[in-house]
């Protein structure tokens, strides 16, 4: 049993039709459904009905769904959060469009997340059969394949690694700490496949969204994200540049309604033997900005 990967990304939007554009004309993801004032939409590789969900009214997340492997994974996993004490609940085919019932969460960082595993086929757009590696109808803008991982704030990130560790099975592929006599965690990067994360969170509000991040397939497609980022005005924050936490590569931008969104290439693979890797704040800067080491306070500071 376990969490596969991360689903969907659910946000609020202050102005539908300039996001829409954002996520459809600059990533290149294609909308699969309207309703209710929702977008729903994938990237180009993946399966699953939708990845990002569109909402207009405001800004930030709504909520996080992660996929679990079978039915039957929901019944632990309910078990587990009512025995951490976190508010448990099921919900119910439709209440996402193409997404089954499963469970809804509230974090012990008062964050949505939503676990199922039953959703809409709807396949990648190059198919199962001698497919090509790409889309013979080209991509457009930067082309995302795919999600890869979010990053998300708590008041107290030991008590959601914990949450994260014993409910979900997640491990931590990097921890950031205080120094190195002071174990007080900063931050968490977990992992619940082969990835070096799949959720992370550092120490800051309760509730609020740091950024999810587009997967890419490497430093010359980021580059290119970047050439893109500036012939259609999109704000940049920082990148590109190396991570020192996941030696990843990165750029971080805003979508319209200053939502920060990310793309991310490279990284190392984890596994259940992975041995986890520890960064103090000392070097905090370098974790993240391993090239320029130096960190905007707004980076940090901006979250919606
Ligand atoms: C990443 C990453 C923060 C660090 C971010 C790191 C917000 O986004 O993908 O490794 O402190
Ligand atoms: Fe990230």
């Amino acid at each position: 049993m376990g969490v596969i990967r991360l689903g969907y990304v659910h946000v609020r939007v202050t102005d539908l039709a300039g996001s829409a554009e954002h996520y459809r004309e600059t990533l290149g993801m294609d909308q699969v459904a309207e309703q209710d004032g929702r977008l729903y939409l994938k990237s180009w590789d993946e399966h699953d009905h939708h990845s990002v969900v569109l909402e207009e009214g405001g800004v930030g997340l709504v909520k996080l769904g992660y996929k679990v492997e079978k039915s039957s994974d929901l019944d632990e996993f309910e078990r587990r959060a009512a025995s951490f004490g976190v508010r448990v609940e099921r919900m119910s085919k439709g209440d996402n469009e193409g997404v089954g019932d499963g469970l809804r969460l509230t974090l012990p960082s008062d964050h949505t997340l939503e676990l199922y595993s039953d959703v809409e086929y709807l396949g990648n757009a190059t198919g199962n059969w001698n497919p090509d590696p790409w889309p013979r109808s080209g991509l457009r803008g930067i082309g995302v394949p795919r999600l890869d991982h979010t990053l998300i704030t708590t008041e107290d990130p030991a008590l959601l690694e914990r949450f994260f560790s014993e409910v979900l099975g997640f491990r931590a592929a990097e921890r950031l700490v205080a120094g190195p006599d002071d174990d007080q965690l900063v931050g968490s990067w977990m992992f619940c496949g082969e990835q070096p994360h799949d959720i992370a969170f550092v120490k800051g509000e309760q509730g609020k969204l740091h950024h999810f991040a587009y997967h890419v397939d490497d430093w010359s497609t980021l580059l290119r994200a970047g050439d893109l980022f500036s012939m259609h005005d999109v704000p940049v924050d920082f990148g590109p540049a190396r991570h020192g936490i996941t030696r990843g590569e990165t750029i971080y931008f805003f979508d319209p309604s200053g939502n920060r969104n990310e793309v991310f290439a490279g990284g190392y693979r984890t596994g259940p033997d992975f041995r986890t890797i520890t960064w103090t704040m000392d070097n905090a800067a370098r974790g993240i900005n391993y090239t320029h080491r130096e960190l905007d306070p707004d980076f940090l500071n901006v979250v919606t």
